[in-house]
């Protein structure tokens, strides 16, 4: 397995890649694509993330791998490093959304993508997905707390869409300059 690089927004070429929208796997689920599910997870991994969205790996297909560990059900104060070691990968291949609620949530998101930056984003509280799975067999399931907000977040990279264009333009622009700071810094 290998850890790749992950595309960043002060990069004009990166940029570009993530702006893309994701084509659909067609054909089933492959040996090539669980292996580039299986770079994407130890690259998520490595990174550390909770979620990864093939597009950010370069790859614009709609692949898009997570694992929350313990989060879903964890009380603030849980210990973070515990939560990271209990793995619990997840991999969804063409998920949609077949269902929104209409009450919303915020929470204060990341991304790998635009480093360092995190604010509030409302979407809806609850969600049903579809998607194929590592295996390739179709699962319909429900979605609550941050496995719908990061499924959300994931599933807007598909369409090219991060999570600073949900936030005012004032905003956004101050998110962009910072990156773009910290990577000459770099
Ligand atoms: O870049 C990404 O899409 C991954 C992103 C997923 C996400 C985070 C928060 C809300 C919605 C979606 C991240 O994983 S950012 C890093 C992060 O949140 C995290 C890292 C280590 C431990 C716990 C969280
Ligand atoms: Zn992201």
């Amino acid at each position: 397995m290998t850890v790749r690089r992950i595309l960043t927004i002060d990069n004009a070429a990166d940029l570009a890649v993530l702006k893309q929208v994701s084509t659909p796997v067609e054909g089933g689920v492959t040996d090539d694509l669980r292996l580039l599910m299986d770079d994407m997870l130890e690259t998520m991994y490595a990174a550390p993330g909770i979620g990864l969205a093939a597009v950010q790996v370069g790859e614009a297909k709609q692949i898009i791998v997570m694992d929350l560990g313990d989060r879903e059900g964890a009380d603030e104060g849980d210990d973070e490093g515990a939560a990271r070691d209990r793995r619990n990968p997840r991999f969804f291949i063409n998920p949609e959304i077949v269902w929104a609620s209409e009450d919303l949530a915020s929470y204060e998101e990341g991304c790998l993508s635009v480093p360092e930056i995190y604010d509030d984003v409302e979407r809806p509280a609850q969600v049903k997905i579809r998607y194929l799975n590592y295996a390739g067999d179709a699962v319909e399931e429900d979605a609550g707390g941050l496995y719908a907000v990061c499924i959300q977040h994931e599933m807007d990279h598909l369409k090219g869409v991060l999570f600073i264009d949900h936030l005012s333009r004032l905003k956004r622009e101050r998110a962009i300059k910072s990156v773009k700071k910290a990577a000459r810094a770099a």
